[in-house]
């Protein structure tokens, strides 16, 4: 792999005066992300693991994994793939829709529209929906969890079910979740280039927000991002049925394949360990997936696991200096708040946060946990952009 590499950067020499690439560049300069290296070995497994393993191969040791065909026993895997059943269910559902394929920022170019409209269009206009449907959308009691999350108590953990659908074509910027996040595929294909969790603070951010970096993942600028030139990733290819496991804060690049692309994307704070008294005695009794239900994590626990989060690698210690560069978007109205958070959990005043001072959390102000909430429903009509569509939908 390495060579052919090479091969590739010594054609791009022998094409340099066609182009802006020079023979002395650094490999992968101006080329799509994972141009530079080869990529590590991500796992792919064709069985689930139970939901101990998966806790201890994979969730605890910020590892991903691909678990192929995992998806396929979820109900919505066959009737999601008709949009007629969708537009008799789900028609009347004012939808946040991006226009444009390429994810953008700050989602400048989101609109609500019906669903209905979306369904009879989303074919020839570039037009996609990534939206979190946990909480206020019917969809939601169609999810399931897939086999390894079935019991243990991975349901009081899940944060958001992000639903996310286009024709395909589509990518992302680089950027990272602040959860764990189980990838299920139920139409098309992707590719994933996935950056480990512990180097997600040597990747250049971008300025204005925490969970996008500033490299353009079609055209790495070596030069410019030196530390780039090192970057070790891994690369994922999955299909319909596949389901991907993303450690949280692993920064990702996502690119969907030419047709109907539909996923959901499983959020969930990982647990400290599991309560398997909801597990069958004999693991090979596991069900292939289990209905999501209604629970959700209570707020406390979210909160603590977003503290948890922000510890490297899982250890045992928050510095100051991490948790203000962490949560000090800029802009955020809640740096007083935060400031208030870090005296209250720094019970010993000593300028670190310890695994057991989180634990030992037992009571957040409500204003606080407001806070510190992802909001997931900021979606605003924009006047200009309805123009747009309204047009659009005037010419069909
Ligand atoms: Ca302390």
């Amino acid at each position: 792999m390495r060579a052919s590499s090479i091969f590739i950067h010594v054609l791009f020499c022998v094409l340099s005066r066609l182009s802006s690439v020079q023979c002395d560049d650094p490999l992968g300069h101006l080329q799509p992300l994972g141009s530079h290296m080869p990529p590590i070995n991500i796992d792919v497994i064709d069985t689930p693991p139970s939901p101990q393993e998966f806790l201890d191969k994979y969730v605890k040791v910020n590892k991903p994994v691909v678990i192929r065909g995992a998806a396929k026993a979820f109900d919505i895997f066959n009737t999601w793939k008709n949009d007629e059943y969708l537009r008799e269910k789900y028609g009347k559902w004012l939808a946040p829709v991006e226009i444009g394929k390429y994810e953008a920022h700050f989602n400048e170019t989101v609109i609500k529209i019906s669903f209905d409209w979306f369904l009879s269009n989303y074919k020839d206009k570039e037009l996609s929906i990534i939206r979190d449907i946990v909480s206020k959308n019917p969809m939601r009691d169609e999810i399931s969890l897939m086999k390894s999350m079935s019991c243990g108590g991975y349901h009081d953990r899940v944060t958001n079910v992000i639903f996310i659908f286009s024709s395909g074509s589509g990518q992302s910027a680089i950027h990272w979740d602040p959860a764990e996040n189980m990838h299920c595929l139920l139409d098309g294909t992707k590719e994933w280039t996935i950056i480990h969790r512990k180097d997600r603070h040597i990747l250049p951010e971008y300025n204005e927000s925490r969970v996008y970096s500033v490299v353009d993942p079609m055209r790495v600028d070596m030069k410019k991002y030196p530390v780039m030139q090192d970057m070790p990733w891994y690369h994922a290819s999955i299909e319909a049925g596949d389901c991907l496991f993303i450690p949280n804060n692993s920064p990702h690049y996502v690119k969907s394949g030419d047709s109907r692309n539909m996923a959901v994307s499983i959020w969930f704070a990982a647990p400290k360990s599991l309560d398997l008294k909801d597990c069958p005695e004999n693991m090979e009794n596991l069900p292939n997936s289990v209905p999501l239900g209604r629970s959700l994590i209570s707020r406390l626990e979210n909160f603590k696991a977003m503290l948890y989060m922000m510890i490297d690698n899982r250890g045992d210690e928050l510095k100051e200096e991490k948790f203000f560069h962490d949560i000090e978007y800029p802009g955020m109205d809640y740096y007083d708040d935060a400031v208030k958070v870090w005296k209250a959990i720094d019970t010993d005043d000593d300028g670190v946060i310890t695994a057991k001072e989180i634990e030992d959390i037992t009571d957040i102000s409500d204003e606080v946990l407001d806070a510190f909430s992802l909001d997931v429903d900021k979606y605003e009509e924009d006047e200009e952009l309805t123009k747009i569509v309204m047009k659009a939908k005037e010419e069909l």
